[in-house]
């Protein structure tokens, strides 16, 4: 903890203090009277809703999102019940809608929702919206790398898909409870992979195709699946990427190591590989095209508890090896269709994209089933978002007339550098990238995976919403399975840069009303803070999308997430609350970095770079980076009688993207000939923070040190 302390920054200047009961009468200022009168008694900048927007919202007032939140926190059971009746049930649940144990000290950690019920999440997401007369409408809309390569899916054809490689794999004994592994990019294939999977009730991991070897080992050593999905290769941008070589070589390593994986269904992506030119296991691979187009397009659903396996899905923590986060069935199916459907205000008419990738949590929850549950038409993009020109996206918004965009601040920030580099090489018009194209259709933005600053904010706001749309900044993790705070399009003004207020259920905020005793942010000794205040995101209550263990190892989950604040689910993140009661995400407070949106653990890093045969010993820290959020800063000890070298830098690099994957990449190398350490070894990433930020004056205390020179020389080196 206290290493979290002094990692822990206040972001926000924290003015006068507001009495909450005035709070109210503020959020519901939507009238431009109002409006005005709210803007001049405001320090900050501030955007109201617009009227007519508010209007046709599902939640049109914060009036009227008080009362739907107050009845989600006072009768959990009977909002949530409710709103999981709207789903098919096999089976109804049983009395009891969930059972929770936070609270380390009270035994076993334990959530469960809906428990007894039988439901089944494919079926929810096309049989259900087919037989409510959706069938021929648009599932997918699938845009390939180049652009003019496209392809679409129905309801009707999504699910014909979806069965033929359903029976294929209960051909091939995958049976309920029995895991898969899926290595796939954005091809239409991959959310058909995971609705097959859901429909026979095996449990799917999707491992980002962006992932090593070495790590797509780590993962089938831990999960060991029945099979692997991949393709044999994919075009993004300009590179071509040869995934089929990394599944054989992660093949080769575990059965060295002694899981032998027999059948690995590979698709052949044509357009980036020829067949042909795939290196080919004849015993063990077979193409996807050869066999599932073969398969019956009925596949009888197999029915399952609420609380079975629906999917791992593998993330960073503060130490080296991956956490499995496991989901279940019945409340991660209520809790991210009810979050689709109100942080976008989503209406049957939307057209709906989501630039992540299905490797996400991000793809889990908001390109595949969220949306999908609620009978949405999706965009499912394959290439880079910059290529062939920074243009694309707004190309792609155009030529689908998307409604709701959600992306991540790393893109937006990306975005807006390179739509000022056109205004200046051009001088046509502002921001030319964007403005060529209308985004008319636009309706309402979405960020999502670290917090966006206030001017990314408003650049997203004034030129790509064209002041019109609201943003829905989404703050959650992989381990919440859906959103827990972010605006409600329409409901109330938002704040650049706030995640604004909770989610339906999330209990925590005693602020705000003064009748829900369960706040949550706390100070390092685990203190609930009221009012205005800046400390730690705690949950102290479960809800229905929440993981329910890190696969394999219950003691990891409860002490990495339970132990630190008792009582509490903690989130890693630091969060402020200002006068008005509005929420600001400062970042995470312990070794996890967040690059592109990415979550990256130090340790993992660490471990990489000590693996190269010249590195004695490494320590890495997250620097601000100005289009990534934060970047990755590696200090570096060489073994005894080895010099600094540019090749050195490279394979140290390299080292990173081959045991990890090459978003983890370090931008920097520093050389240490030693890192600050306190006299019982741990090292001082507080120091090694403020040299990599060249924050050379705030050093701070370095009399505790063992060796407080080891600084000095630090500091001489930083800029060779
Ligand atoms: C969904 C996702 C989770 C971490 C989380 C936090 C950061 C995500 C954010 C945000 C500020 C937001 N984060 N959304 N920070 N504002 N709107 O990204 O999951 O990959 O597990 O990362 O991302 O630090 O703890 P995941």
């Amino acid at each position: 903890l206290p290493a979290m302390v002094n990692n822990l920054t206040t972001t926000h200047h924290l003015k006068s203090t507001l009495p909450y009961n005035k709070l109210s009468k503020k959020l519901k200022a939507v009238t431009l009277q109002e409006a005005i009168a709210f803007k001049n008694d405001d320090d900050g900048d501030i955007v109201i809703p617009n009227q007519e927007f508010s209007q046709q919202a599902h939640v049109p007032s914060f009036e009227k999102y008080l009362e739907m939140y107050k009845r989600s926190v006072e009768d959990p059971a009977g909002f949530w019940s409710e709103i999981a009746s709207e789903f098919y049930w096999k089976k109804k649940w049983g009395d009891q809608v969930y059972s929770e144990n936070l609270d380390i000290r009270k035994g076993k950690i334990n959530i469960e929702w809906f428990k007894g019920g039988m439901t089944n999440i494919c079926y929810n997401c096309l049989d259900k919206n087919i037989d409510s007369g959706n069938g021929e409408k648009i599932a997918i809309h699938w845009e390939g790398n180049e652009p003019g390569l496209d392809g679409s899916l129905t309801y009707n054809q999504l699910l014909d898909r979806v069965c033929q490689l359903a029976n294929y794999l209960k051909e091939n004994g995958v049976k309920k409870g029995d895991s898969v592994i899926i290595y796939l990019p954005m091809l239409m294939e991959l959310p058909i992979a995971m609705l097959a999977c859901a429909r026979i009730g095996a449990v799917h991991s999707v491992v980002f195709a962006g992932f090593s070897s070495e790590s797509l080992v780590q993962r089938i050593m831990d999960c060991k699946p029945k099979i692997v999905i991949t393709c044999n290769a994919v075009r993004r941008g300009t590179k071509v990427i040869n995934l089929k070589d990394i599944v054989d070589a992660a093949l080769l390593e575990s059965s060295k190591e002694g899981t032998s994986i027999g059948l690995c269904l590979t698709y052949a992506n044509e357009l980036a590989m020829k067949k042909e030119a795939t290196k080919w296991q004849k015993e063990r691979d077979v193409w996807w095209q050869d066999v599932v187009p073969e398969c019956s397009t009925k596949c009888d659903v197999e029915w399952v508890d609420a609380e079975d396996p629906l999917f791992l899905l593998y993330t960073s923590g503060s130490t080296g090896k991956p956490k499995g986060v496991l989901h279940t069935t019945g409340g991660y199916m209520v809790y991210t269709a009810t979050t689709f459907k109100y942080a976008f205000d989503y209406k049957p008419s939307d057209i709906y994209w989501c630039t992540a990738d299905c490797g996400w949590i991000t793809g889990h929850s908001y390109v595949s089933y969220g949306p999908l549950l609620n009978g949405a038409t999706v965009v499912v993009f394959e290439g880079a978002p910059n290529y062939p020109d920074p243009g694309r996206c707004w190309d792609i918004v155009d030529k689908y007339k998307v409604t709701l965009f959600y992306t991540a601040p790393t893109l937006v920030r990306s975005l807006m550098r390179d739509g000022n580099e056109a205004r200046i090489l051009f001088d046509l018009s502002f921001f030319f990238y964007v403005t060529r194209r209308s985004r008319k259709s636009l309706r309402v933005l979405g960020s999502v995976g670290e917090p966006i600053n206030p001017k990314s904010w408003r650049w997203f706001y004034d030129v790509v919403g064209d002041s019109r749309c609201p943003i829905s900044d989404t703050w959650w993790q992989t381990e919440t399975g859906g959103f827990m705070m972010t605006p409600l399009p329409g409901a109330w003004p938002q704040k650049p840069g706030s995640t604004t207020f909770p989610f339906f259920g999330f209990r925590y905020i005693s602020c705000l009303l003064s009748y829900v005793k369960c706040p949550a942010i706390v100070d390092e000794k685990g203190k609930e803070l009221e009012g205005e205040c800046s400390g730690y995101l705690c949950i102290k209550h479960s809800w229905p999308g929440a993981f329910r263990t890190l696969y394999g190892d219950q003691e990891r989950y409860e002490t990495t997430y339970f132990s630190a604040f008792p009582g509490y689910y903690f989130s890693g993140d630091g969060c402020s609350r200002d006068k008005d009661g509005y929420h600001w995400l400062t970042g995470r407070v312990d070794d996890v970095i967040n690059v592109s949106g990415h979550r990256i653990g130090t340790a993992e890093v660490e471990s990489a770079l000590v693996l190269h045969p010249q590195c004695a010993e490494a320590a890495v820290v997250g620097v601000e980076h100005e289009v990534k959020g934060q970047c990755i800063y590696a200090f570096v000890t060489p073994i005894e009688g080895v010099e600094y070298s540019e090749d050195l830098r490279k394979s140290l690099v390299l080292s990173v993207r081959t045991h990890i994957g090459a978003f983890a990449a370090p931008e920097k190398i520093h050389w240490a000939p030693g890192l600050p350490k306190t006299r019982s070894g741990k090292i001082m990433r507080r120091i090694l923070r403020k040299i990599a930020s060249r924050q050379l004056d705030e050093l701070g205390d370095t009399s505790t040190l063992a060796d407080p020179h080891v600084v000095d020389q630090l500091i001489d080196l930083a800029d060779k």
